[in-house]
């Protein structure tokens, strides 16, 4: 077993929609462990690192006006094959193709306010942790 740690962001609208319980409620029951967690408000800095390969792109100033709209939870989650178990769990990303029983087919309406993020590879992970988190609790 390789245990993985994978970044994930319950985005503006699942914190305004009361909805951060629920997702972290469903990744705790999967087995996923919670390696570190704090709430935090995106600004200008952070939207650039964060979503660096987005700039540019035609929904990039919407993307950024949402993110920066109120307060995001952050947390990594630690497990066997976490990227893929997160990734799997969060549904598409467009909420049309997202299947029911994931968290966005489950709660999502909209494709830029979609709920939650996760590293889609080791490699995310690695680049993305360090930049919400200094160091994790181990
Ligand atoms: P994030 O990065 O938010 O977890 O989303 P995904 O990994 O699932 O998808 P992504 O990087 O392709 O998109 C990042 C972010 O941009 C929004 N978005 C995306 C959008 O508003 N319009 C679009 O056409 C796309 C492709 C949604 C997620």
């Amino acid at each position: 077993m390789s245990v993985e740690q994978t970044l994930v962001l319950i985005k503006p609208d699942g914190v305004a929609r009361g909805l951060v319980g629920e997702i972290m409620a469903r990744f705790e029951r999967r087995g996923l462990r919670l390696a570190a967690l704090r709430l935090l408000r995106f600004d200008e800095v952070l939207v650039a690192r964060h979503y660096a390969e987005h700039i540019g792109k035609d929904f990039f100033p919407a993307l950024k006006e949402f993110i920066m709209s109120g307060p995001t939870v952050a947390m990594v989650l630690e497990g066997d094959r976490a990227i893929e178990i997160v990734r799997a769990m969060m549904g598409a990303t467009k909420f049309y193709e997202a299947a029911p029983g994931t968290i966005r087919g489950d709660y999502a309406n909209h494709v830029t306010r979609n709920l939650v993020h996760g590293s889609d590879s080791p490699a995310a992970a690695a680049r993305e942790i360090p930049l919400f988190f200094d160091r994790l609790i181990d």
